[in-house]
């Protein structure tokens, strides 16, 4: 870092205050995470200088054996922790994995049943300002009115009704399991192909937390950076049978030169994915998890589906004199971050910017190694700051409870990062 601060203070001095912020507040965004400084490493490396279009041993330029070595250890294993036939791992992010799965079996008008995006579902899943809602015919399923589960009875009403060609299973605020062999089922029975989109869940599959789609899903996809706690990025494991379909959509189909710097550091965080203190790590996710949402339904709030299986839940605050982007903005000034949220049959006039929700993930804070006491005492500081907006005294003891917080657990002080380290 000393050759940044001194050819580019300016930037050098915004990533100085980006690791402080990181350091300094409470960080609920249920999609974030901390990769570990060996990840960092990877991803700051030598490697993001070199041009790699195709793949291990097929590669249309010299000079590729050592991001060669790095794509096939990724390759490897993201197949063993997920048990996969086929890995690809170059999809830039998320979204590039699935517009890749969509368009080497799918042509334009193809018909998709996902998820509904104000109950829970992702943009690529068919948002009509997104590629997969303007190329394809989209039907969406929800969750039930009175439990916040999937209905699945309903995902099979719509599918015998619209014959999808693709299903989607997969969600960005979904607190529950996803019930993959039920998918299935329903899938077989249309002719559909199903596809799992486990970016928020990926890191509790590796940890044996969620149940695993490969042996339903003919595609999985996936983001490399939240639970699952690697680089920024994406991946898609799928059956043997789909493997030139799939590698030769991603490249040449969507993207050219992969980013080696970015596989390099998947790589490093697959090898701390099968780690026991991975695997700890993301069994405190869950317990965290459930330990705050239960606090909350203690103190009186709605929480969607009324808890959660994973690693985030949704505050439902129509009870609450406030709104999503209040809270939001309310709960960054006593330095605890999150998200507004979409929350499922939201008021009329709600939207996705100004909607009656919040999202609650405790990936970030488990990885800094909070466990029950600590996110119990966070969801004390939420509670007090929600319930007093305007209390100066309020605002700051909930600050003083977080800096302790904080200083108490180190961004890096993480047991997966020290044994990288
Ligand atoms: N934007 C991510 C999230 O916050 O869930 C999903 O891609």
């Amino acid at each position: 870092m000393i050759r940044l601060e001194n050819d580019d203070p300016e930037v050098w001095q915004a990533i100085q205050k980006e690791t402080e912020r990181q350091q300094n507040t409470i960080d609920l965004i249920a999609s974030e995470n901390i990769c570990s400084p060996a990840v960092q490493e990877a991803q700051g490396s030598s490697m993001t200088n070199k041009y790699a279009e195709g793949y291990a041993g097929r590669r249309w330029y010299a000079g590729c054996g050592y991001v060669d070595t790095v794509e096939n250890l990724a390759v490897e294993r993201a197949k063993k922790i997920f048990g996969a036939e086929h890995a690809n791992v170059q999809p830039n992010a998320g979204s590039q994995a699935n517009m890749a799965v969509c368009f080497s079996v799918l042509k334009p008008g193809d018909r998709i049943l996902g998820m509904d995006l104000s109950h829970g579902g992702h943009l690529t899943h068919g948002f009509k300002k997104n590629f997969s809602g303007m190329m394809y015919d989209i039907t969406h399923y929800g969750v039930k009115k009175e439990t916040g589960y999937i209905d699945y009875d309903e995902v099979h009403a719509i599918a015998l009704k619209t014959k999808p060609h693709m299903i989607i299973a997969g969600a960005s605020a979904y607190p529950r399991i996803l019930d993959f062999p039920r998918f299935r089922k329903i899938a077989d029975e249309v002719g559909a192909y199903l596809m799992a989109d486990i970016a928020h869940i990926a890191g509790l599959v590796a940890g044996g937390v969620h149940p695993s789609p490969v042996p339903y899903a003919d595609f999985v996809t996936t983001t490399t950076h939240k639970t699952l706690r690697g680089p920024r990025g994406g991946m898609i494991l799928c059956k043997q049978k789909y493997a030139k379909q799939i590698d030769s959509m991603v490249f040449p189909g969507i993207q050219g030169g992969p980013f080696m710097h970015i596989i390099a550091a998947k790589a490093v965080a697959f090898k701390e994915a099968m780690t026991e203190e991975f695997k700890q790590c993301q069994r405190q996710t869950v317990q965290n998890a459930k330990a705050m949402a239960q606090e909350f339904v203690k103190r009186g709030y709605s929480i969607v589906s009324g808890g959660t299986d994973n690693h985030l839940f949704l505050i439902d605050l129509r009870n609450k004199n406030i709104t999503g982007k209040e809270a939001q903005m309310l709960l960054e000034t006593t330095d605890i971050i999150l998200n507004r949220n979409t929350i499922p049959f939201d008021e009329k006039g709600a939207s996705a910017n100004e909607p009656n929700g919040i999202r609650i993930g405790t990936p970030t804070v488990t990885s800094r190694g909070m466990k029950e006491a600590a996110v119990i005492r966070i969801a004390d500081c939420i509670d007090k700051a929600l319930s007093q907006p305007n209390d100066s005294q309020t605002k700051e003891a909930v600050r003083k409870a977080v800096r302790e917080l904080c200083a108490a657990h180190p961004l890096y002080e993480i047991e997966a990062c020290q044994k990288a380290k």
